[in-house]
């Protein structure tokens, strides 16, 4: 038993979005020619071109996932020197936002996170500043971007880098400047569950672009040339078939959003007069991605807690998520490390007790967003 068995009747927190089969198909038959998989082959250079190109970036460098572009660029942008080793971050996030501070060997400080958009606020980055602070570590969580402007200004005041995870945001934009343009780095994930996905996948956009030798020898091995390794480096490269899923999906990622958004607004119409939940919009200025639905209970005005929504979802066969809980900090493999989130980032632990992020995909059919609206209201109805 897998326990994905009823998989088929099951709705499930997010489905991919694939091409047509024969429009893959086509995109690797040259791979049968070329037998060139992996490696920097064409398929990433085209890849790489056409996402620089609707990221409106400069710099762009491909890596086999998310999280290993994260590990990457934090060894690339060489933080961890002269005994700074400080990084300042959100605990309400995946795991790999941290898990890539601490395998990186630096020391993750958790700031808390605005109310509103669940993003790390400026007014609490600065008291946690240290001589031994070398970095920011921010993320646009569900799309949603940080104060990237007051970020940019404290950590020009106190000369750190910044690096965002944005994972999240592929394609969002704030008064037409893309999520990619933002901080000394930005990184995305291309993984299946994605708004734009290449299977597994990821990139990190970057203002210098000096940085790009580097990333490119840290993904292979630290290998400068034929007879010279420089770092001791990982291997994350992008192989060929991936690429080209990427190629194909960026063909229909504007269509994609365009189908999420329709099912976002059926939900904020359906469930925004029940009260006691809070669904985080992004504001006029934005654009945005839709790249979860998220919604937070409030459990004394709600009448009853997420817990209990989750659970009802669960036996009609919808899976919804409790993205992101518990916090990073709260994690069993840092048991004893860190102060606990209640403590320490009293609304990050509040707004991971009250969150669920229902199924949210381009083919989602309204139909089904009503019926999964219709358990909420009945939970909270009491019926
Ligand atoms: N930073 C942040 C803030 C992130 O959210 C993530 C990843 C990263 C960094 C790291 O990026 P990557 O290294 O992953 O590129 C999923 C994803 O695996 C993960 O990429 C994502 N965040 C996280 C939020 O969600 P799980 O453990 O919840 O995935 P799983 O297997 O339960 O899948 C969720 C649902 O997606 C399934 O119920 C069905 C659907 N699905 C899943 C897969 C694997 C598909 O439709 N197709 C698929 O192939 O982590």
């Amino acid at each position: 038993m897998t326990g994905l068995e009823n998989v088929q009747e099951q709705i499930l927190v997010t489905r991919s979005s694939m091409p047509p089969f024969e429009e893959y198909c086509e995109e690797i038959r040259p791979l049968w020619e070329s037998h060139w998989l992996t490696n920097r082959g064409a398929k990433h250079k085209q890849l790489e071109k056409e996402l620089s190109s609707y990221l409106g970036v400069k710099n762009l460098t491909l890596f086999v996932n998310g999280h290993q572009a994260l590990e990457s660029v934090f060894a690339a942008l060489e933080l961890c020197k002269d005994g700074r080793d400080e990084v300042i971050t959100t605990p309400f996030t995946f795991a790999s936002t941290t898990h890539a501070i601490v395998r990186a060997g630096l020391k993750p400080v958790f700031c808390d996170i605005k109310s509103d958009d669940l993003t790390l606020d400026p007014a609490k980055i600065e008291e946690l500043i240290t001589d031994r602070t070398c970095a920011i570590v921010p993320v646009h969580v569900y799309g949603n971007l940080c104060d990237v402007e007051a970020i940019r200004k404290i950590a020009g005041r106190h000369h750190l880098k910044v690096v965002y995870d944005a994972a999240h945001a592929f394609g969002v934009e704030c008064d037409g400047v893309g999520a990619a343009a933002f901080g000394d780095a930005s990184m995305f994930s291309f993984h299946a569950t994605k708004v734009f996905n290449t299977i597994e996948g990821g990139g990190i956009s970057y203002a210098d672009s000096a940085l790009e030798e580097r990333l490119i020898q840290w993904s292979n091995f630290g290998i400068e040339g034929p007879e010279s390794v420089k770092y001791a480096g990982g291997n994350s490269k992008m192989n060929e078939f991936a690429a080209a899923m990427g190629i194909c999906n960026l063909r229909h990622v504007d269509e994609e959003i365009a189908k999420r958004k329709l099912v976002a607004e059926r939900y904020w119409k359906q469930l925004e007069k029940i009260p006691g939940l809070k669904m985080p919009k992004p504001s006029a200025n934005i654009k945005y991605n839709y790249a979860y639905m998220p919604v937070l209970i409030e459990p004394t005005e709600f009448g009853t807690s997420r817990d209990d929504v989750f659970a009802a979802l669960s036996e009609e066969g919808i899976n919804a998520r409790k993205y992101f809980y518990p916090l990073t900090s709260d994690f069993k493999c840092y048991e004893g490390m860190f102060a606990p989130g209640q403590e320490v980032t009293p609304i990050a632990y509040d707004a991971a007790n009250k969150v669920l992020t229902l199924p949210m995909y381009a083919d989602l059919s309204l139909e089904d967003v009503d019926r999964i609206c219709n358990i909420i209201r009945r939970v909270h109805d009491g019926r």
